[in-house]
């Protein structure tokens, strides 16, 4: 969405004055806010995920890549093959996607991309092979036995809120099964909120896969790292705000707008404007300018956004041969 062209000179050389270097939190804002969603239905979630896993097969951690990946899932469940599948490719352009597998694959984790919203998106077939070859390899080396390579395939996901866990169960069953959704789906964080049932997701082979409540590492490093994992939608938006968000997707793009600013206030004014959303006296309704403004990068409409670009910059640095620029 262009911002209108509206503004008088002066206001525009205000809001252009200074795009700024890195992002702070304001003073008011304390970072041990993030750490307060990781409600009860987490832990509990994460314990029985843990005692679910010598009955299965293979682990699916289902993410938006990179940050926010919860060290833990790596560590307590690596007893099983583990696949890592980076859904919503649809926010991320395709150029970037290459690189991210490139990556990815140089440091040795086996991942696909996904986009289970669109449906019968032709990325969803990446996934039931991705765990056989997964599952094989492990056999192979030794690392894992299934003990009966008849029985079915149990498959364990995991993954931060909101990424999709349970839209991917619903788009394999529909790929495989031709069979409607099994699990709830929804916008907002924490819409599965105890371990399910499995829920058969293929026929050949039969496979069936545990739909999660979505995890949040109980330590978030940085305060660039909590507002990532923020405007991904992993924390309720009241939690962290939706202004301080706004201002954090705006000082990580300033997209395709018209007049290019690091100034919230300035760009919610005109987005407000845009929407012809006002408050009484034609005050601008600032929250459905925020409100909005996060819909439509979470579904794409603001264009392709990959908010790792800076860490994806640095690990392809570190990954560079030994004799490169020498
Ligand atoms: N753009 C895009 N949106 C997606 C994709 N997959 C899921 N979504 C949306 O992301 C939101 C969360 O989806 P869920 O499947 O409920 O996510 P979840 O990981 O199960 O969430 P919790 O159960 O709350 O942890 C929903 O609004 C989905 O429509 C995708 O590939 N692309
Ligand atoms: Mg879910």
């Amino acid at each position: 969405m262009a911002v209108s062209p509206y503004v008088n000179r002066a206001e525009l050389w205000l809001a252009n004055a200074s795009f700024r270097p890195s992002f702070r939190l304001p003073e008011h804002f304390h970072p041990s806010i993030f750490l307060k969603w990781f409600p009860g239905h987490m832990a509990k979630g994460f314990r029985k995920m843990q005692l679910k896993l010598p009955k299965c097969d293979c682990v699916v951690e289902i993410q938006i890549p990179f940050t926010g990946r919860n060290p833990k899932f790596q560590n307590n469940l690596s007893s099983r093959p583990h696949v890592l599948v980076l859904n919503k490719m649809d926010l991320i352009g395709m150029a970037k996607q290459r690189e991210i597998l490139r990556q990815l694959e140089s440091e040795g984790t086996r991942a696909v991309l996904t986009d289970s919203k669109s449906q019968y998106h032709y990325s969803i077939k990446r996934v039931v092979p991705a765990i056989l070859e997964a599952v094989k390899d492990a056999e192979y080396e030794g690392t894992y036995i299934r003990s009966n390579p008849d029985k079915p395939y149990n498959i364990l996901t995991c993954g931060l809120p909101n990424t999709g866990k349970s839209s991917l169960i619903n788009a394999l069953r529909r790929k495989y099964l031709r069979k409607g959704k099994a699990t709830r789906v929804g916008a907002v964080p924490g819409i599965t909120r105890s371990m399910q049932e499995k829920i058969k997701v293929c026929d050949e082979p039969v496979t069936y896969m545990i739909d999660t409540p979505g995890v949040v590492a109980p330590y978030i490093p940085t305060a660039e790292i909590g507002m990532k994992l923020a405007l991904i939608g992993c924390f309720k938006d009241h939690i962290v705000g939706e202004e301080l968000i706004a201002d954090y997707l705006l000082y990580v793009e300033s997209f395709g707008l018209m007049n290019p600013s690091d100034n919230v206030n300035f760009v919610m004014r005109q987005w407000a404007k845009k929407l012809n959303a006002t408050i009484s006296g034609g005050v601008p309704d600032y929250r459905r300018a925020h409100v909005d403004f996060l819909k439509r990068f979470r579904t794409g409409m603001l264009g392709h956004i990959l908010l790792d670009r800076q860490l994806l910059r640095e690990k392809q640095k570190n990954f560079l041969p030994t004799s490169f620029g020498q």
